[in-house]
């Protein structure tokens, strides 16, 4: 840009379905950017070099100290955050997985980015949601594998 500003980008953000039994985990955000003060699942923006995978171990080591297993890419979504306070556009790349040691108990880590985590039923889910799951959620999508 002329001023010297750099321009805006679309940035990679992988976002974990962490499964335990029917409940998933959820963490209240904290941040000066999107969906502050919402429900959200863990996870972060896709680092250099990455796979997914690995940026989804990472992120929730990073932010819970759990060890995951069993990641599994599910779908993409194209998030536009442009009327929040600091405009932005994600690919989110979401994934599942599932805990190595189920009595692992997540920690609240990034205390700046988040007021705690917790497991919360898939059929009874927190309000406010962020609202990229919520319409996911809406549109009947279902992160639990299918067991015919
Ligand atoms: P990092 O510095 O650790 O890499 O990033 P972060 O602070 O953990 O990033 P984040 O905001 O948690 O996640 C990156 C972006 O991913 C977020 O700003 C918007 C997008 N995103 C969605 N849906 C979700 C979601 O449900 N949870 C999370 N954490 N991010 C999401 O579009
Ligand atoms: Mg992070
Ligand atoms: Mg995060």
């Amino acid at each position: 840009m002329e001023n010297g500003a750099a321009a805006p980008v679309p940035r990679v953000g992988v976002v974990v379905f962490l499964l335990r039994g029917k409940s998933v985990l959820l963490g209240r955000r904290r941040s000066t950017g999107v969906g502050d003060s919402k429900f959200a699942l863990p996870g972060g923006h896709l680092e250099f070099g990455e796979n997914f995978e690995e940026c989804a171990a990472r992120e929730i080591m990073e932010e819970t100290g759990l060890e995951i297993e069993k990641i599994e890419f599910l779908t993409v979504t194209n998030n536009l955050f442009l009327d929040e306070t600091k405009p932005s556009h994600y690919v989110a790349i979401y994934v599942r997985a599932f805990l190595k040691d189920p009595n692992q108990l997540p920690q609240n880590l990034e205390p700046t980015k988040c007021d705690g985590w917790g497991w919360y039923e898939w059929d009874n889910l927190p309000k406010p949601l962020f609202w990229p799951l919520q319409k996911m959620v809406k549109e009947g999508f279902n992160p639990f594998p299918n067991i015919a």
